[in-house]
């Protein structure tokens, strides 16, 4: 994706020094002068009309060839993904269930409910392919990570998953990006990615404090804490 944002800003400079180059051209070369002469016409020029036919569709036509390319490959899926985290977005928070039962470590599903006070961590493993399954509660959100550069729409009754592999350790931010509400702007999250150590024993802290099974809309629509923050000054 990077590939492709940069590609295409090479490409609309390229093209867009072309037309600023004949426009100053044209601005100086055919100025009004004393003798007042009109420029040379060159209407019904077939060769220069099919020019101007042509070439916007063969740039749009290579713009399209590497965006489906990029597409294809954000969405590929694995056939095995090493961990499946099903992600609820909820008014107005995140739910992160992690499908930990085949993880000797952790040995179940365990889960965390962020809500509006306390903002979830999703935690991912250094490295290993995540398969996120992402499921909504209420309306339409959209689930964020800006530093992968992507983001896919949560919407009810229309499961929507993608995977991702993390490749650097660290925090990142999460966001909704799809204007769900009210108390859309508290849809936040962290997003820390970690080594195998840590993500266990963080799977281990969910599993401790009873957070096991996994939270299923639209059970959670109404299970789901919905608290109203209070009103500023009272
Ligand atoms: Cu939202």
């Amino acid at each position: 994706m990077g590939n492709l944002w940069v590609g295409a800003w090479i490409a609309s400079l390229t093209v867009g020094v072309l037309v600023w180059g004949l426009i100053f051209y044209a601005i100086i070369r055919f100025r009004r002068t004393r003798t007042n002469q009109v420029p040379r016409q060159s209407k019904y020029h077939l060769p220069m009309e099919l020019l101007y036919t042509l070439v916007p569709f063969l740039i749009i036509g290579v713009l399209f060839f590497f965006t489906i390319r990029a597409q294809n490959d954000t969405l590929a899926k694995v056939d095995q993904p090493d961990k499946t985290i099903n992600v609820v977005g909820q008014k107005w928070s995140w739910t992160f269930n992690y499908m930990e039962k085949d993880n000797p470590a952790v040995g179940e599903t365990v889960h965390t409910v962020g809500t509006m006070s306390q903002i979830p961590t999703l935690y991912l493993q250094e490295g290993k392919t995540v398969r996120f399954n992402l499921k909504s509660a209420d309306v339409i959100h959209s689930f964020w990570i800006p530093a992968f550069y992507f983001k896919l729409d949560v919407i009810p009754g229309h499961p929507n998953s993608f995977d991702v592999t993390p490749t650097k350790i660290g925090e990142y931010d999460g966001k909704c990006a799809e204007l769900c509400g009210t108390y859309h702007a508290h849809m936040i999250f962290k997003v820390k990615v970690v080594d195998e150590k840590t993500y266990n024993q963080e799977m281990s802290k969910l599993k401790a404090a009873g957070n096991t099974g996994e939270i299923v809309p639209p059970v959670s629509a109404t299970a789901l804490p919905s608290e109203t923050p209070q009103e500023e000054g009272k």
